[in-house]
């Protein structure tokens, strides 16, 4: 590693062995997402496709009673799906908020609203009352399909006039069609598929606009890279409301023709039992979720997998070290994000370098800023901007110096050797990266600074062994008050935030550190030794 950009391309593409050494991409026609998975699940409508995670984890498809959703059965329930949601009203680029545990009804119901033309808006289940009334009020959606407890009524007091039905569509009514019902997979490369929220380099969560050719570009990117068929099974424990598990495992799978085995939540036996039991071939995860395999007595049922993925958050050198030492292979470290799908990723033949994300994927093109090394990306996974918000758009993307396309601003900063493979360095945005969540941590001091005892609070993230980056606040107490422990802080802001965003650790400060324009200084935060 140089540890600079040195002699390293200033912009480079990508060069995966013997898959394609171009950045040149053509996607599958019709350009669509819907339309290549439709292509891709015609054919062998028998073929196991999604198992449902309701189904116990010890009944393999063989046995007859299995609980796998064949590939023709998913077209069909997505058909029929789709069309009880035209019949309730719902007319492409309708934005439909689609959140719950995994399960083949979510998956349907997301795939439904695709095929429909509908603008998927996939939400976190741990989201509380504020945080869903942001997303609701951003993006307007006419329709949620939500499987929480509570959800029901808490949207429709957000909004009287959203239809709520669950992601099996209950609720939602029987209607027929008036007018002929819908045409299905209709909608073009251009059209928008998901909107997915994060806060990007700055500000509140915005709407990430991906258009259907993104979201295919994105899944066919990796498809290509890591050589993924329809002989793969992927154990996929990662929530569909994120882009590792649904733009890459949900998306994948389908475009593929390969098959999944669903989990609601993260468990390492239940894993490690269902990639045994249902003959799997991929695992992807976050690295909290490798670290708690690591040590596991079966961990070295993963070297028996095809392939394992890791990203959301640094793979740091000596978890990729150990799990190589005790599986016999090494996990593959990939880089994306929530507005680019994926980016860069290790070789899935040659090196997959600890510490290191690896070279740009098929299609996508990346440089480093010449002024600090921000990573820019482009190409034709890059979506298309932030809902509602031009200027935070134009924020976004960087002049080509050439005059070419312009660049996306990842917000990320980076490092490239010699030989290609970059590596992140640090962030440019203000960012906490918790278990491969996102954590906006001016989002949390907002919260927190409404409690008495709090004149004045700034979280920041510390290294954490299992969270990779844990939230801890650092509190000017209020005069009069006591400093209050973490618990009391945590119980008073979960009215507000997400668990994931609540602090681990409360650190008393006498004064916050600031610059001279009085913003704080985030990075000058320090624990106490
Ligand atoms: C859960 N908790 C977390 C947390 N997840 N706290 C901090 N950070 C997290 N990530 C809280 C719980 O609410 C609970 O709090 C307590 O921690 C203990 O929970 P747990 O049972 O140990 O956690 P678990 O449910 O097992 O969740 C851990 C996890 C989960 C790693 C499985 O966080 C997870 O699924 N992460 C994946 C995130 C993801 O998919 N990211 C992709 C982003 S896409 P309490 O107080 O209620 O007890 C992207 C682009 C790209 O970034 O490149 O992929
Ligand atoms: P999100 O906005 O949730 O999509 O998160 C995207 C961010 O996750 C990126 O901008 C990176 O900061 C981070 N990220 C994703 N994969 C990796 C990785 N392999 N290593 C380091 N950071 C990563």
């Amino acid at each position: 590693m140089s540890g600079s950009t040195g002699g390293a391309p200033r912009h480079w593409s990508a060069h995966v062995p013997g898959a394609e050494g171009s950045s040149t991409f053509d996607l599958p026609e019709p350009g669509t997402l819907v339309g290549a998975w439709t292509a891709a699940l015609i054919p062998e409508p028998d073929r196991p496709l999604l198992l449902d995670p309701s189904v116990a984890p010890s009944v393999a498809p063989s046995d007859g009673a299995d609980g796998w959703t064949t590939r023709g059965a998913f077209l069909d329930r997505t058909a029929a799906a789709a069309v009880r949601l035209h019949a309730a009203g719902l007319r492409p680029g309708d934005r439909v908020l689609v959140s719950g545990p995994s399960s083949v009804d979510l998956a349907v119901a997301h795939v439904a609203c695709l095929r429909l033309g509908l603008v998927v808006v996939p939400t976190n289940g741990s989201y509380m009352e504020a945080e869903l009334a942001h997303v609701v009020a951003d993006c307007t959606p006419s329709a949620a399909l939500v499987d929480h407890d509570g959800w029901a009524d808490l949207l429709q007091a957000l909004d009287g006039d959203l239809l709520v039905a669950t992601t099996s569509l209950d609720g939602l009514g029987d209607g027929a069609a008036t007018d002929g019902g819908p045409v299905l997979d209709a909608v073009g490369p251009d059209d928008p598929a998901i909107i997915g929220y994060t806060s990007g380099t700055t500000g509140r969560p915005k709407g990430a606009v991906l258009t259907q050719a993104n979201l295919l570009a994105g899944a066919q990117a990796v498809r290509v890279a890591w050589r993924w068929t329809d002989a793969d099974r992927l154990v996929l424990c990662l929530p569909l409301f994120h882009m590792h598990g649904l733009g890459v495992g949900l998306h994948g799978t389908l475009l593929a023709g390969a098959s999944a085995v669903l989990q609601a939540g993260y468990d390492p036996d239940a894993v490690l039992d269902a990639l045994v039991d249902h003959d799997a071939t991929l695992f992807f995860g976050v690295p909290t979720m490798y670290h708690r395999l690591a040590d596991h007595e079966r961990v070295s049922l993963l070297g028996g997998l095809r392939l394992c993925v890791a990203g959301s958050a640094p793979l740091s050198a000596d978890l990729h070290r150990r799990l190589a030492e005790a599986t016999g292979a090494a996990v593959l470290e990939r880089y994306g994000m929530t507005e680019t799908v994926m980016l860069v990723s290790n070789p899935y033949d040659g090196e997959r370098r600890p510490g290191s994300v690896g070279i740009p994927l098929p299609g996508v093109e990346a440089r480093l800023d010449a002024d600090g090394g921000e990573i820019l990306v482009r190409g034709p996974n890059v979506f298309a901007g932030y809902w509602e918000r031009p200027e935070a758009t134009a924020e976004a993307f960087a002049d080509d110096p050439d005059g070419g396309d312009p660049w996306f601003r990842t917000g990320d900063l980076g490092a490239v050797d010699d030989d290609g493979y970059l590596s992140i360095v640090g962030r440019a945005k203000e960012l906490i990266i918790s278990g491969g969540f996102n954590v906006y941590p001016r989002e949390v001091d907002d919260a927190l600074a409404l409690h008495p005892a709090v004149a004045e609070v700034a979280v920041a993230g510390v290294p954490s062994e299992e969270w990779g980056e844990e939230v801890v606040a650092w509190v000017v107490v209020a005069d009069g008050h006591e400093c209050p422990d973490v618990g009391v802080l945590r119980d008073f802001a979960r009215d507000h935030l997400a668990a994931y965003k609540l602090p681990r650790r409360v650190v008393p400060i006498d004064a916050l550190p600031r610059n001279a324009l009085g913003k704080v200084t985030r990075h000058e935060l320090r624990l106490p030794d």
